[in-house]
């Protein structure tokens, strides 16, 4: 059925512009949206800080850059901390320039994890979804998550159910999951390579548990990402004798995907409720199995023994022995596994339900109204 063609506004986030990677994971997610939304023939308005930029061009895209100052981090902060708007800050200026041109549009999709956008939900001036990109970081963002979950249910969506459950939700979540772009990343069959890591370099990523692997088995751990906590890294480092790790940085897709692919497996070690886990998705586009902590997304992302395998939490001594028996996963199966549930074409789908459900939804109340 072809769904009628939709006129969106996408937000991003305000804590740093699209490609500087400050923003982790809501960046890709974002791209790999709008490539897939423009896939199914939707009309973009991307709005985003000053700087940022995208991979692609469309006659169906178009971009509106917002200078300000960025908005803090919510992991930089306290979970009873109060919203904080920077002077001359980024983030109300991205929704006042929504505002102004929100009534051509059908919908506004939300990619900040922030107040101010939740709140203008209840002001009702336009339509605007929210796709949630963390798990519970925040009181004052909880309890906004709450209020709009029981005022319009239909405008809000999660990654994965475990993230949704850090929520009090008035409904059954709605779960896109997330998307990426196949083209972007290539086929490895090589089965006899090096350990990896990636994701940003702080404590509740969990690098040092891989760390304790790789020094374990005797190897080096290859690690991918942007060092947002030095000293934490640091500490790493200094706590074991000999060099373990080899820092490969924060790369752009292109050159990740062609080192991450000749890993024999990544180790994914959340030690908080990851949202989704990307970085588990780009390793098994690329054919390279998973081994991770069941927690937060990634236990939704790995079927145990398929595309890798499921440690407890914490567990060094359950990873050391996942990693010994890693060549009993077929590669192939991991990148079949993200053709058919983590694509941006099947993404885009997903999420197109999820607006259609929301404004028929809304519809359909001012029909019984
Ligand atoms: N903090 N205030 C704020 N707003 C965001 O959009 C935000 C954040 N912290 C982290 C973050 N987004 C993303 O890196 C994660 O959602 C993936």
């Amino acid at each position: 059925m072809i769904n009628k063609q939709l006129k969106l506004i996408l937000v991003s986030t305000p804590i740093g512009y699209l490609g500087s990677g400050k923003g982790g994971g809501v960046e890709l997610t974002i791209v790999s949206l709008i490539k897939g939304l423009i896939y199914l023939g939707h009309e973009i308005i991307l709005i985003a800080p000053k700087g940022s930029k995208l991979p692609f061009e469309s006659e169906l895209l178009e971009i509106r850059l917002i200078d300000g100052i960025d908005q803090p981090s919510w992991q930089h902060l306290k979970k009873k901390d109060p919203v904080l708007i920077p002077f001359n800050g980024v983030l109300p200026k991205l929704w006042e320039e929504v505002i102004n041109i929100a009534n051509e549009s059908d919908a506004v999709i939300n990619f900040a994890y922030d107040w101010l956008p939740l709140w203008l939900t209840k002001i009702q001036l336009i339509k605007i979804f929210h796709l949630i990109s963390m798990g519970d970081e925040s009181l004052i963002m909880k309890d906004i998550i709450s209020e709009i979950s029981h005022l319009f249910p239909f405008q809000l969506a999660f990654h994965t159910k475990s993230q949704s459950k850090d929520y009090s939700l008035k409904t059954d979540p709605i779960i896109v999951g997330n998307g990426f772009d196949m083209e972007n990343y290539l086929f490895n069959e090589n089965v006899n390579g090096p350990l990896g890591w990636a994701g940003r370099i702080a404590p509740e990523k969990g690098l040092e548990d891989a760390v304790k692997v790789a020094n374990y088995l005797g190897e080096k751990l290859l690690v991918w990402g942007f060092i947002e906590d030095k000293k934490y890294a640091f500490e790493i480092e200094n706590s074991f004798t000999k060099e373990i790790i080899e820092w490969r940085g924060f790369l752009p897709t292109d050159k990740f995907q062609e080192q991450l692919g000749r890993c024999r497996a990544l180790i994914n070690t959340p030690k908080w409720n990851e949202a989704y886990g990307n970085v588990i998705v780009e390793a098994m586009a690329c054919g390279v199995p998973v081994i991770a902590y069941d927690l937060g997304g990634p236990g939704e992302l790995i079927e145990d023994g398929v595309n890798g395998f499921l440690v407890k939490p914490n567990d060094i001594e359950g990873l050391i022995k996942a990693t010994k028996s890693i060549s009993e996963i077929k590669r192939q199966n991991c990148r079949n596994w993200v053709e058919k549930k983590a694509s941006n074409k099947v993404f885009a789908e997903r999420v197109e339900n999820w607006l259609n459900k929301g404004l028929n939804k809304k519809i359909s109340e001012d029909i019984q109204d």
